[in-house]
């Protein structure tokens, strides 16, 4: 099979939420040597785009969301490992306190940011989705974190990047680590309106904020 003809089936296989078959077609992209990120980014991610947009104009409903969502996760699941080994970078180049926010479930997005952070150095906290403002600063806190990461996929979630940022103001923590914002809302305009320090529209990016932001 051609690249462009497995990212077209991969693609299809998300907008069918055929788990059986994305998983098929990830272990094949990687047998054939193709890059995991460029297999995701170019294969996946277009099928459940698809479905968002579909979606959006009420020509898929919510159980066709949530199959694309667990069939993407599927393809992130097998892809995974094979993204963690490319990671040659191995000093350690800072904590990082991950999470969506409060009122948010989406986790393909962040979930892949964690993998390509700790892939490329960076000691991740993971606290999954839904996180309660005073979780993230207290992990914050206890681990000593030099980034903390925030995830928001709807409109109606970023406002919690925003109140996680004056959280951390609160509890005077705000001037000892970076905040990196992201997920699609998610524009510079935002990040400069609520005081955080960058975002970026993609997991390499995200690792390349993260190191620039902390001058490694
Ligand atoms: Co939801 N959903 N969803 N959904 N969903 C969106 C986000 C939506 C745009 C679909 C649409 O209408 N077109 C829309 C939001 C509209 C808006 O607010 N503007 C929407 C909606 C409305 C909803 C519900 C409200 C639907 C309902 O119940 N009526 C509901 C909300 C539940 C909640 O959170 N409380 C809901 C639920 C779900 C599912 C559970 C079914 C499922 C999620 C499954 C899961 O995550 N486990 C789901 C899915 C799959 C989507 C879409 C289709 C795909 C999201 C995704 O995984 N993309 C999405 C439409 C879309 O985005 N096209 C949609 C692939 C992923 C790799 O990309 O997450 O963007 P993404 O992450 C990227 C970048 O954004 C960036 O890097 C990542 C990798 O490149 N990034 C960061 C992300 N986080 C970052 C953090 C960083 C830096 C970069 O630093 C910290």
């Amino acid at each position: 099979m051609q690249n462009e003809e497995l990212f077209k089936a991969m693609s299809q296989s998300i907008i069918d939420g055929d788990a059986d078959i994305v998983a098929t077609l990830a272990r094949h992209s990687i047998e054939i040597g193709i890059d995991p990120l460029e297999a995701i980014n170019q294969g996946f991610v277009p099928g459940v785009n698809f479905v968002g947009d579909q979606f959006s104009c009420g020509d898929m409903f919510l159980p066709e969301l949530v199959m694309a969502g667990e069939a993407m996760k599927t393809a992130i699941s097998v892809l995974e490992p094979e993204m963690s080994k490319r990671g040659t970078e191995r000093q350690v180049y800072g904590k990082v306190v991950l999470a969506t926010v409060q009122g948010d479930i989406h986790d393909i997005g962040k979930t892949l940011v964690g993998t390509m952070l700790s892939a490329y150095g960076f000691q991740v906290y993971d606290l999954g989705v839904d996180v309660p403002i005073t979780k993230i600063v207290e992990k914050a806190r206890e681990v000593g974190a030099n980034v903390v990461a925030l995830s928001a996929l709807l409109t109606t979630t970023m406002v919690r990047q925003r109140d996680v940022i004056e959280a951390l103001e609160d509890v005077g923590l705000r001037d000892k680590v970076k905040v990196l914002v992201g997920g699609a809302p998610v524009t510079q305009e935002w990040v400069q309106q609520i005081g955080a320090d960058g975002y970026s529209e993609d997991a390499v990016g995200a690792v390349n904020l993260a190191k620039k932001l902390l001058g490694v």
